[in-house]
């Protein structure tokens, strides 16, 4: 029995590493109801065409009927030099893993980036910790062409020094370890609606 089991670790670390999106190892049996709430993202790896660039809140919540949505904020340059605080919406579309996630996401502002995603909780204590991924294009040989990944904290001020090791463990198996950037809080988009405008 012992030996099936370590045969099956085996596999499962080697389907990690390979880097194919199709075997990447998503958190077991998600209890979404522990997932909502406020999340910060405190590191991201950008996708193509990147959109939020810090200050990014995320507020998730599950419905009577058990569908998950989300409210999202954080600060965007659009017009090439204009700051403001983007308030997005999102609503969760369930598949047949608890762990994945369709998501559909769109501005309050007309003028805000849409998007329908895959969101994916690879990993999560749910008091401290999420990491979160999403592979937008998929190369011919099966690994991620573009895509983009939030470690989320429950804390603004980052992750636990206890939680560091087990992020970066996740990180290397989804191939995006050295990718991130940090996402400062500042306190930007605290508070009501901010922006700068551009400069005349
Ligand atoms: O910022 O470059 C980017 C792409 C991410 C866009 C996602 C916006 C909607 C956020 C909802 C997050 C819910 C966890």
């Amino acid at each position: 029995m012992l030996r099936y089991v370590v045969a099956l670790c085996l596999l499962a670390v080697s389907w990690a590493q390979d880097c194919q999106v199709a075997n990447i190892q998503v958190m077991q049996n998600l209890d979404r109801n522990r997932y909502a709430g406020t999340w910060y993202a405190v590191a991201k790896k950008d996708p193509e065409g990147l959109f939020l660039l810090d200050n990014i809140v995320a507020e998730l919540k599950v419905g009577e009927d058990g569908k998950m949505s989300a409210t999202a904020r954080g600060r965007v340059v659009i017009l090439n030099n204009w700051n403001m605080c983007a308030d997005m919406i999102a609503t969760f579309e369930d598949t047949t893993d608890p762990a994945k996630f369709r998501m559909r996401y769109w501005g309050v502002a007309s003028y805000l980036q849409t998007g329908d995603d895959s969101h994916w909780v690879i990993d999560t204590d749910y008091d401290n910790y999420a990491i979160h991924y999403s592979c937008r294009v998929l190369d011919t040989d099966g690994t991620c062409l573009d895509g983009y990944s939030f470690i989320f904290s429950r804390y603004e001020s980052g992750l636990r020094p206890e939680d560091q090791a087990i992020v970066t463990m996740k990180k290397r198996e989804i191939c995006l370890l050295g990718k991130y950037r940090r996402v400062p809080h500042t306190g930007f988009c605290n508070g009501t609606q901010h922006s700068e405008p551009p400069p005349s």
